[in-house]
C-alpha cells in the first residue's frame, strides 16, 4: 500500500477553498496582532515527530489486546506504515526502533526502504524488561541495577548491542528506560542499586559512538509498585550528570506522579541543558499511553511554552531534541491515532509560538497575574488548525490526513495485503 502524491492533491484540491477562507481569517486576526503567520508555518513545517514502532499495532491491556487487523508483521512492514503516515502528515519523517521486538536483519535493504519513503531512524531502545529466549539470566530481580554482576553483564552488552543495530541504521541515540526498581519495602538496597545502574550505564556510555547520545528516562512506578530505581526527572538527572555531557533526561508525560507540573521539569532541565526530549502521550490516571492531547491539552500547551523559550534562550533548534509519541491503543485504529498525536503536538506548539514573549515578562514583571494568564490563554484559545493544515499542505502532505486515509480505505488495503487476524509485536 503507497499512497501517491496525486492522490494527496486531488483531495486537497477539493477541500482547498474551504481552508484557504479559514486561513486567510486566521492571518488577519494574527496580523492584528502583529504576529506573522508565516513563521509560525516555516517552524511547524520543520518539526518532525518520531513514531515508535511498537505504536503500529493495537496496544494491549493486561487482560487483552484486540487486533484491529491489517497490522504490521515485520520490521518492513512497520517502516512502510511510518511511510504512509509521513506521506499524509509529512511531519513523521523518523521511525523508532525496540530491540529485540525489531531486529534490523538486513540494515542495507531497510535503510533503501527507508530512504525511499523518506523517513530516518530516530533513537534505539533497549528492552531490559523482559526475558528474551535463550537468555542466559533472567530480569525478574532487575537488569542493570542487579545484585548479581552477571546479570548486570548481559543487561550492559543487550544495551551495546542495541547501540551496533542502531549504528548499521544511522541512529544516533540510545534510550533507556528501565523496569528495576523493587515491589516491597526491604527488598532492594536504594544505594546499591542506584550504584550498580551508575556503573552499568557507565560502560554503556562508555560504547556509545562520538556522535551520539545516551536518553535516559525515568518513571515514578510500574511495574514495580515500591520503588523504582530511576523513579524521577531528579534522578535521571543525577544519573546523567554523572555521566557525562552525552547524556540527557528523556521526559514521557506518562511517567510523573498524579499532578506534577511537568513544564516546571521542562523548565528546569532547558536551564540545565540535559532536556533530550519527549515521549509524547496523554494520560488520566497513570502511564495510560492515551493520544497526545486527548485528555490535557492545556498542560500540553503549557509545556510547549517553556519549550519554545528553553529553544530560544539556548539558541538551538527544534530538530536537536528528540521528540516521539509513546502512544498506543487499543480501541482506535493505530495509525488513525498517531495522525492525532502527531497533530496535538503541532497544534500545541502553534499554540506556544503565538504567544507574545515581551508581554508575558512585563506581566510578570508588574505582577500582573491576571494580564499573564490571559496572554497565554489567548494563544491556547486560538484555533491555529488552519496554520497545521497548510504546513502539512506545503510540504506535500494532506490537508486532511485522516480524512483522506479513510476516503482510500488504507487500512481495508492494509487488511487485504496482510491479514484480518494479525498481532504485531510490541507492548
Ligand atoms: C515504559 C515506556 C518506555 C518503553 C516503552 C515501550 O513505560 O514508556 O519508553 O521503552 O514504554
Ligand atoms: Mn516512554
Ligand atoms: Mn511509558
Amino acid at each position: 500500500m503507497k499512497i501517491d502524491q496525486y492522490q494527496i492533491d486531488q483531495h486537497n484540491d477539493s477541500i482547498l477553498s474551504r481552508h484557504n477562507g479559514q486561513l486567510n481569517f486566521l492571518n488577519e486576526q494574527l496580523g492584528e496582532q502583529d504576529i506573522n503567520s508565516n513563521e509560525i508555518i516555516n517552524a511547524l513545517k520543520a518539526f518532525q515527530v518520531a513514531i515508535p514502532s511498537w505504536a503500529l499495532g493495537t496496544g494491549g491491556t493486561r487482560f487483552g489486546r484486540f487486533s484491529g487487523g491489517g497490522e504490521p508483521r515485520s520490521l518492513e512492514e512497520k517502516v512502510e506504515d511510518v511511510g504512509l503516515l509521513h506521506a499524509l502528515n509529512r511531519s513523521s519523517g523518523s521511525i523508532s526502533l525496540h530491540i529485540p521486538w525489531d531486529i534490523p536483519q538486513q540494515a542495507e535493504s531497510i535503510i533503501s526502504l527507508a530512504n525511499s519513503l523518506d523517513l530516518k531512524f530516530d533513537a534505539v531502545n533497549s528492552n531490559t524488561f523482559q526475558d528474551q529466549k535463550d537468555q542466559a539470566h533472567s530480569y525478574k530481580f532487575g537488569s542493570l541495577s542487579h545484585v548479581d554482576p552477571a546479570v548486570r553483564k548481559q543487561a550492559v552488552e543487550h544495551n551495546i548491542e542495541v547501540i551496533r543495530y542502531g549504528k548499521d541504521l544511522g541512529s544516533k541515540s540510545l534510550s533507556i528506560w528501565l523496569s528495576d526498581g523493587s515491589c516491597f519495602p526491604g527488598q532492594s538496597n536504594f544505594v546499591r542499586a542506584f550504584q550498580n545502574t551508575l556503573e552499568s550505564l557507565q560502560e554503556i556510555y562508555a560504547a556509545l559512538p562520538a556522535d551520539w547520545k545516551v536518553y535516559v528516562e525515568y518513571k515514578a512506578y510500574e511495574p514495580n509498585f515500591y520503588s523504582t530505581v530511576i523513579q524521577d526527572w531528579g534522578s535521571s538527572l543525577l544519573f546523567c550528570q554523572k555521566l557525562g555531557p552525552k547524556a540527557d533526561v528523556l521526559v514521557d508525560l506518562g511517567h510523573h506522579l498524579p499532578n506534577a507540573n511537568i513544564e516546571q521539569i521542562v523548565a528546569t532541565l532547558m536551564m540545565e541543558g540535559r532536556l533530550a526530549g519527549f515521549h509524547f502521550n496523554d494520560s488520566k490516571y497513570g502511564d495510560d499511553d492515551l493520544t497526545v492531547g486527548s485528555i490535557r491539552p492545556y498542560m500540553l500547551f503549557l509545556i510547549f511554552v517553556e519549550l519554545v523559550e528553553g529553544m530560544k534562550r539556548a539558541n538551538r533548534a527544534a530538530d536537536t531534541y528528540a521528540w516521539m509519541i509513546d502512544a498506543s491503543h487499543n480501541v482506535k485504529d493505530p495509525l488513525e491515532d498517531l495522525l492525532q498525536s502527531v497533530e496535538a503536538i503541532l497544534i500545541s506548539y502553534a499554540q506556544a509560538l503565538l504567544v507574545d514573549r515581551n508581554k508575558l515578562e512585563q506581566a510578570r514583571m508588574q505582577n500582573d497575574v491576571v494580564l499573564a494568564q490571559q496572554i497565554l490563554q489567548n494563544a491556547f484559545r486560538t484555533d491555529v488548525r488552519p496554520l497545521v493544515r497548510e504546513s502539512m499542505r506545503m510540504s506535500g502532505g494532506s490537508l486532511d490526513p485522516i480524512g483522506l486515509f479513510r476516503d482510500l480505505k488504507v487500512r481495508n488495503e492494509l487488511m487485504n495485503e496482510r491479514g484480518r487476524v494479525t498481532v504485531a509485536t510490541g507492548l
